[in-house]
């Protein structure tokens, strides 16, 4: 497979970026965090989707040393921008179910934090939604491994497949992240509108923030404010840009 081979040969630093895109509260707007997005230009065969290598880089383990390196460079500028505009924003992480097996992923996380001197509150580690088909014994592990460093964790993709609401009750975590196929359907599908609305309903009765992804038009925006979602996240507000231009975009600052 060429992805693979491609991707073994891959110079991190050269050839791989973290973008990130903001994420905003409802209805004021105000930037609340960031998630951080993997990049790949490769040089032969330009831009590749993560879509498609990170599946390929999980099948091979690769994705370790990979997602520890996308930890190092997310929490390294959540630290700076924290910093330099007196922010508090939080930096949402995404995680691979191999990552979570691996022994090595909490400590390098614990050291990173401690080397960039940033605090719990200002991370947030998303984990895909089809984790939960291995089980709530798999969910209370995860938990587990996470409640010593104090990071919050939410649930990506929410409302793609294996959704069981009951799940929830069984793990703290943070925020929903309500998936973009949900989102895009909310504006002319009813039957959508009102499982969205279940979502966040449930979220609040347990003390759980939602927030809604791919957020494209200013209608879905009106009625997630309506429904009572928290954040957003989507092209209508910003989509995944390098630090630079967030930095330009966002905070002003060339
Ligand atoms: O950013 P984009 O929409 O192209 O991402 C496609 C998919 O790749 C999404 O499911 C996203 O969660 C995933 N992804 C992006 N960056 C990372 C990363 O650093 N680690 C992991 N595990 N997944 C990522
Ligand atoms: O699976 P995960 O939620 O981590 O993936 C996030 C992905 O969704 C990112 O790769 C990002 O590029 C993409 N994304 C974010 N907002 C939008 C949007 O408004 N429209 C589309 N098409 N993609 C989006
Ligand atoms: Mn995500
Ligand atoms: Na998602």
């Amino acid at each position: 497979n060429d992805i693979e081979i491609l991707l073994k040969q891959a110079d991190f630093e050269k050839d791989f970026e973290v973008f990130y895109q903001p994420q905003f509260s409802i209805p004021h707007k105000k930037l609340v965090g960031i998630e951080a997005l993997l990049r790949w230009n490769n040089l032969e065969m330009g831009y590749i989707s993560p879509a498609e290598f990170i599946p390929i880089a999980e099948e091979i383990s690769y994705i370790n040393p990979i997602g520890e390196w996308v930890m190092g460079k997310a929490i390294r500028q959540i630290s700076i921008w924290n910093e330099m505009y007196d922010f508090d924003l939080k930096v949402g992480i995404n995680v691979s179910p191999v990552q979570l097996e691996n022994k090595t992923m909490i400590p390098a996380l614990a050291d990173l934090m401690r080397k960039y001197a940033v605090r719990p509150e200002n991370i947030d580690i998303e984990i895909t939604e089809s984790i939960a088909i291995e089980g709530e014994h798999k969910i209370k592990q995860i938990d587990t491994l996470f409640e010593g460093l104090g990071v919050s964790i939410s649930v990506d993709d929410f409302g793609t497949g294996y959704s069981s609401l009951s799940y929830l009750k069984h793990f703290p975590f943070e925020r929903i992240k309500i998936a973009k196929p949900l989102v895009d359907a909310i504006a002319y599908a009813n039957y959508d509108m009102q499982i969205v609305k279940s979502i966040i309903q449930l979220a609040k009765s347990i003390g759980m923030k939602t927030i809604a992804e791919g957020v494209e038009t200013q209608e879905q925006f009106d009625i997630l404010a309506e429904l009572g979602c928290d954040e957003i996240q989507g092209f209508l507000l910003g989509k995944p840009v390098p630090a630079d231009e967030f930095e330009v975009c966002y905070f002003g600052q060339a």
